[in-house]
C-alpha cells in the first residue's frame, strides 16, 4: 500500500552527512521505490530544494482524509461544523483569500507564444509572460527550504474520470493539509493514478508551498502563508505548474485553474480539443428526449446555480456534470463530447440559498470544506442570502472573527459582511442530488449547445443565437461582463473576458480564436450551436427585467427546440432572436413590456458596444484578431449603420 508517512526526517539546510544519509535512506526505501520512475525522479529533485522534515504518499482513502483533518482540528486550523456530517471550516488571513490575476504566470520560451503584445502603453490585460529562465531563478530562491518542518505530500490525481480518454494525470507536491483535502474532493486521487503514469508515463508536475517553513519549536499559525511571495507560474512547455505562498484554493488546487484550464488549454490546441471554463448540464424535455449544454460565463455570474438549475416549467429536468470546467472533444461519432475534469464543486457561497440553488444547499451537508463564511452558535455556517434560513436565535460569529455579528445594523453589516464575498464551500460532486447519471462517463456527454454569457445591465438580449460558427465564435471574443467585485463605489465597470477564459488562457488570445475558427474544418463533425445568454438586464430604476434562477428554464427551452430546429428564431442585429410568441412565457410574472425591454438593442447603445470590441482588440492585440473575427465585426458594424 502507498501509505507511509515521516518516512524522510529532518532535512536541514546545508545538507549535513547526517541529512545525506536520511535522504538516501529515503530513496532506497521499498515504498519509495515502487513509485515509477518518473515521479521518484520528480518527487527527489523537489525534496532536496524543499528540504521537508517528512513526506507522506496519499492514497485518497478515507482514512487518511479523517486523520489529516483531525490533526488540523487538533492544531485549531479547521474547526468542525458539527451541525453537518464530516464538514470543516477554515479561515483564511486577510491577504489570501481569492486568486491572484497579478502574480499568475505563463512561461514559454516565446512570449508571442502564450501571451500578447499590447499596443505600446497599453496594460497587458490578456496574461502575464516571464521567461522560463529568470521565473525559474526565482522560484529557485523562494522554494529553496521552504518546507523545513513541514511534511511534503505526494498528491497522485487524475483531471476526468481514471482511465477515460479525455482525462489527463497529474502529481502534486504539496506542504498544505488543507490543499490534500481538497484536491480529495476536487480530484481523482490516490493509487490507481500511480498505477496508470507507470514508469513512464506523462504527468503534469505541480509544486505548491504555503512558503512558511517552520523552525523547531514553532507552533503553525492558523493559516500559514506568504502574500508578499506569491507567484503561480506555468510552464506548458515543460508541463509544469509551480505555485508559492498562497493556500487560497485557485492558486494551491492546482487541478482546478492552473492545470484544467492554463495548462489544459495549450494541450487541448496542440492535441485538437477544448479545454473551456465552462458548466455542463444535461436537460430533458416533457417527452423524455435528453440534450447536454455547455455555458462559459466569467467568475462569479452563476455558473453553479444554472448547472443546478430546478425548472420551473412543469415537465422538464435538469441534470448537473459540472459546474466550472469542460473538457471536449469530438467523439468517433462526430459529436463533440464533454467531461468534466473535476470531481467537486467549489462555489461561491455568498449568495446561495434555497431559492437560487437549493440543490447546492443539499450538496453541502456532507463531507464539505466551507472557506471564510460565517460561523452559528448552533454548530452551522451563514453566508450573505441565508437571512431567512437561519433561526433567530443563532447567535453569528463573522469570518474574521467578530462575534455576535447578527448585532450589528445594517449599516455595519453592509461593510462589515459576515462572509467573505469570495468564501467558498468546497464539496464532492457526487453529493448533488441532481448529479447526471453519466458525469462519468469515461467517454463523455453529447454537447448539442454551447452557451456564451455575462452580467450585463444594458443593450444585450436575454438571449439570441449565432448565425453560424464564425459568428459564434465572435461572440464568445467579444464577451463582456460587469465586473463582480466589491469595489461598488468605483461604478460597475463592464470588463472583456473573451469566452470566460481571460484569467485562464495558457496561450495567445489570437492562436485560441484561430484554433476555435479551425473546428469548422474538421469533416464528419456536428458543430453546436452557439448562444448568447444575459440573465442580468436592468430596468430604468436599476431592477433586474427577468428572474433569473429557474426561470433560466423558459430560455433553455427555446433553445432546446432551436437545437431541434424548429422556426422560432428571426434575424436582429445581433443575431438570432426568438420569433414573437415562440418562449414559452406561461404563468411568468413578467410583463409584456418588461418582455419588450429583455430584447430592446438601443442603436446608441450597440454603437458603443463596437467600439469598446474595437478598442479592446485595437489595444490588446493589435494585428492578432483573425481575420474571420474582423469580418464579423465589420458585419455588425454595417448591420447597426443600417438599423433605425
Ligand atoms: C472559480 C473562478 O473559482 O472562476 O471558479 O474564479
Ligand atoms: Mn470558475
Amino acid at each position: 500500500m502507498l501509505y507511509y508517512r515521516h518516512i524522510l526526517p529532518a532535512l536541514r539546510s546545508p545538507l549535513t552527512f547526517r541529512n545525506c544519509r536520511l535522504l538516501s535512506s529515503v530513496f532506497t526505501s521499498p515504498q519509495l521505490q515502487s513509485l515509477g520512475e518518473g515521479v521518484k525522479q520528480f518527487v527527489k529533485d523537489n525534496v532536496e530544494l524543499c528540504q521537508p522534515d517528512s513526506i507522506h504518499v496519499c492514497d485518497g482513502s478515507r482514512d487518511e482524509n479523517q486523520k489529516l483533518l483531525h490533526k488540523l482540528q487538533k492544531e485549531g486550523r479547521l474547526t468542525k461544523v458539527t451541525k453537518y456530517d464530516n464538514c470543516y471550516l477554515a479561515r483564511t488571513t486577510v491577504e489570501d483569500v481569492a486568486r491572484v490575476e497579478g502574480q499568475t504566470y505563463i512561461c514559454s520560451e516565446r512570449k508571442e507564444d502564450t501571451v500578447p503584445t499590447p499596443k505600446e502603453g497599453v496594460a497587458p490585460i490578456l496574461g502575464n509572460w516571464r521567461s522560463p529562465q529568470i521565473m525559474d531563478k526565482e522560484l529557485t530562491e523562494k522554494f529553496t527550504g521552504c518546507m523545513k518542518g513541514r511534511t511534503m505530500y505526494v498528491i497522485p490525481f487524475s483531471m476526468g474520470p481514471v482511465g477515460s480518454p479525455l482525462s489527463k494525470y497529474g502529481i502534486q507536491l504539496t506542504d498544505s493539509e488543507y490543499v490534500v483535502a481538497s484536491m480529495r474532493i476536487m480530484t481523482r486521487m490516490g493509487g490507481p493514478v500511480l498505477d496508470k503514469i507507470g514508469d513512464n508515463g506523462q504527468f503534469v508536475k505541480c509544486l505548491h508551498s504555503v512558503g512558511y517553513p517552520l523552525q523547531p519549536g514553532d507552533k503553525d499559525p492558523v493559516w500559514p502563508c506568504n502574500p508578499a511571495k506569491i507567484a503561480v507560474a506555468h510552464f506548458p512547455e515543460r508541463s509544469e505548474i509551480k505555485s508559492f505562498g498562497s493556500g487560497y484554493g485557485g492558486n494551491s488546487l492546482l487541478g482546478k485553474k492552473c492545470f484544467a484550464l492554463r495548462i489544459a488549454s495549450i494541450l487541448a490546441r496542440n492535441e485538437g480539443w477544448l479545454a473551456e471554463h465552462m458548466l455542463i448540464l444535461g436537460i430533458t424535455n416533457p417527452e423524455g428526449r435528453k440534450r447536454y449544454i455547455a455555458a462559459a460565463f466569467p467568475s462569479q455570474c452563476g455558473k453553479t446555480n444554472l448547472a443546478m438549475i430546478t425548472p420551473t416549467l412543469p415537465g422538464w429536468k435538469a441534470e448537473c456534470v459540472g459546474d466550472d470546467i469542460a473538457w471536449m472533444k469530438f467523439g468517433d461519432d462526430g459529436t463533440l463530447r464533454a467531461i468534466n475534469p473535476e470531481a467537486g464543486f467549489f462555489g461561491v457561497a455568498p449568495g446561495t440559498n434555497q431559492s437560487s440553488n437549493p440543490n447546492a444547499m443539499a450538496s453541502i451537508l456532507k463531507d464539505t470544506i466551507f472557506t471564510n463564511v460565517a460561523s452559528t452558535s448552533d454548530g452551522g455556517v451563514f453566508w450573505e442570502g441565508l437571512e431567512k434560513e437561519i433561526s433567530e436565535d443563532v447567535s453569528i460569529t463573522q469570518w474574521r472573527g467578530l462575534q455576535q455579528w447578527e448585532k450589528l445594523t445594517k449599516k455595519e453589516k453592509s461593510v462589515i459582511p459576515a462572509s467573505h464575498p469570495n468564501a467558498r464551500f468546497c464539496c464532492p460532486a457526487s453529493n448533488c442530488p441532481i448529479i447526471d447519471e453519466n458525469w462519468e462517463d469515461p467517454n463523455g456527454v453529447p454537447i448539442d449547445a454551447i452557451l456564451f454569457g455575462g452580467r450585463r445591465p444594458k443593450t444585450i438580449p436575454l438571449v439570441y443565437e449565432a448565425r453560424n460558427w464564425e459568428h459564434g465564435v465572435f461572440i464568445g471574443a467579444s464577451m463582456r461582463s460587469e465586473a463582480t467585485s466589491a469595489a461598488e463605489n468605483m461604478g460597475k465597470k463592464i470588463l472583456h473576458d473573451p469566452f470566460a477564459m481571460r484569467p485562464f488562457f495558457g496561450y495567445s488570445f489570437s492562436q485560441y480564436m484561430d484554433h476555435w475558427l479551425s473546428l469548422q474544418e474538421r469533416k464528419n463533425v456536428t458543430l453546436p450551436k452557439i448562444f448568447h445568454v444575459n440573465w442580468f438586464r436592468r430596468d430604468a430604476e436599476g431592477a433586474f427585467l427577468w428572474p433569473g434562477f429557474g426561470e433560466n428554464s423558459r430560455v433553455l427551452e427555446w433553445i432546446f427546440r432551436r437545437c431541434d430546429g424548429e422556426d422560432i428564431a428571426q434575424d436582429s442585429v445581433l443575431g438570432l432572436i426568438p420569433k414573437p410568441n415562440t418562449m414559452n412565457l406561461k404563468d411568468l410574472v413578467v410583463s409584456q413590456k418588461k418582455m419588450e425591454e429583455l430584447f430592446h438593442t438601443p442603436k446608441n447603445e450597440l454603437e458603443e458596444e463596437v467600439r469598446d470590441i474595437e478598442k479592446f482588440f485595437d489595444e490588446q492585440l493589435p494585428e492578432q484578431v483573425p481575420l474571420p473575427v474582423m469580418q464579423q465585426l465589420q458585419a455588425l458594424k454595417s448591420k447597426i449603420a443600417q438599423s433605425n
